[in-house]
């Protein structure tokens, strides 16, 4: 049976150009429900090891770089088969490949800087949002 959370973070460039609000909606106008949300910025340590699967990437200096140039959100998120479905609400991870109507698309800059996070498992989803959010901060 798929999970029902995923986790996500709005990018710096999108808290940047003034989209919280306007991908928050679409978030929630898509079905999912909000179990913890903060707003706070990375330091470089926590950027480092989040995305240390990237580490041998030949982008992985310049995605820590730029996740700890600015605030972020960071959320859990509830909804049946939550980390398919959001992975489709947000779109491909280069911008000019997201389709039609997903976030990406309306509010992503480039590849790098592509205005949301979404965990690719359920199995990362549950780490990802261990990471960011103790048990006390999630709403049953
Ligand atoms: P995803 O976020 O769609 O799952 P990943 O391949 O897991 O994409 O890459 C993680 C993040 O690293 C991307 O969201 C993007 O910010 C950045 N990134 C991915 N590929 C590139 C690239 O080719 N150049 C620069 N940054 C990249
Ligand atoms: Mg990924």
């Amino acid at each position: 049976m798929a999970g029902n959370r995923t986790f996500t973070m709005i990018k710096p460039d999108a808290v940047e150009s003034g989209n919280i609000g306007n991908i928050i909606q679409m978030i929630t106008d898509a079905g999912f429900e909000i179990k913890a949300m903060k707003y706070t910025q990375l330091t470089e340590e926590q950027a480092k090891e989040f995305y240390a699967v990237h580490a041998e990437r030949p982008f992985y200096g310049e995605l820590v770089e730029y996740m700890i140039s600015g605030p972020i959100v960071a959320a859990i998120l509830e909804k049946e088969n939550a980390v398919e479905d959001f992975r489709k609400l947000i779109g491909a991870t280069d911008p000019s490949e997201a389709e039609e109507g997903t976030i990406r698309k309306k509010y992503a800059e480039s590849k790098a800087k592509n205005a949301v996070h979404g965990s690719d498992s359920d199995e990362n989803a549950k780490v990802e949002g261990e990471f960011h959010f103790a048990a006390a901060e999630v709403v049953a």
